[in-house]
């Protein structure tokens, strides 16, 4: 067997992380924030340095990420929004294309973009995800970017570097 690559949720000295918020749902979503910074910080990151960028809604989140990750200036990108089914039929755009767009980030910019944009069907589940039954996923999100940007400093880098 060859080498097994695995990245430890320990923040290293130096590493930069960045959140993108939407407004869109902000009882939900600004729980998901400080879940992130609580994250961070119980991991080592200092959170002061932290920068967070507010959009109006799940949907404008992509091409914020986008252009944070391919700065050079982040270990990774943290994503947060609420996408509520609710009444809308919106849903299914939104949600979908918010995945989707996250995704492309990542493999664009090849920095981790995590996806912590909680998609629910009712308020009920959205309040369970954002700090309540189901823990926080603002904080599981901000886990996995440590474990990401760890995981990345290990594998071996593109060709051409
Ligand atoms: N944005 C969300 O973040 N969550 C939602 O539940 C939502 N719904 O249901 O409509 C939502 N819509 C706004 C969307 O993200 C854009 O801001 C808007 O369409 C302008 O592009």
């Amino acid at each position: 067997m060859g080498q097994t690559f695995e990245g430890r949720v320990i923040a290293s000295e130096g590493q930069r992380y960045a959140v993108v918020v939407a407004r869109f749902n902000e009882f939900f979503t600004k729980e998901l924030l400080a879940g992130a910074l609580h994250a961070f910080a119980r991991h080592g990151v200092d959170v002061s340095r932290v920068d967070v960028a507010w959009v109006p809604g799940s949907f404008e989140i992509p091409v914020v990420a986008r252009r944070l990750a391919s700065s050079g200036h982040y270990d990774a990108v943290v994503c947060l929004g609420a996408v509520i089914r609710g009444a809308t039929t919106h849903y299914d755009y939104v949600a979908g294309q918010a995945a989707a767009g996250v995704a492309r980030a990542a493999i664009d910019s090849g920095v981790p973009v995590i996806f912590g944009i909680i998609t629910t069907e009712t308020l009920d589940q959205a309040m369970d995800r954002s700090g309540a039954k189901s823990g926080n996923k603002g904080y599981e999100a901000a886990v996995t970017a440590i474990e990401m940007a760890d995981l990345m400093n290990h594998l071996p880098p593109p060709a051409g570097h």
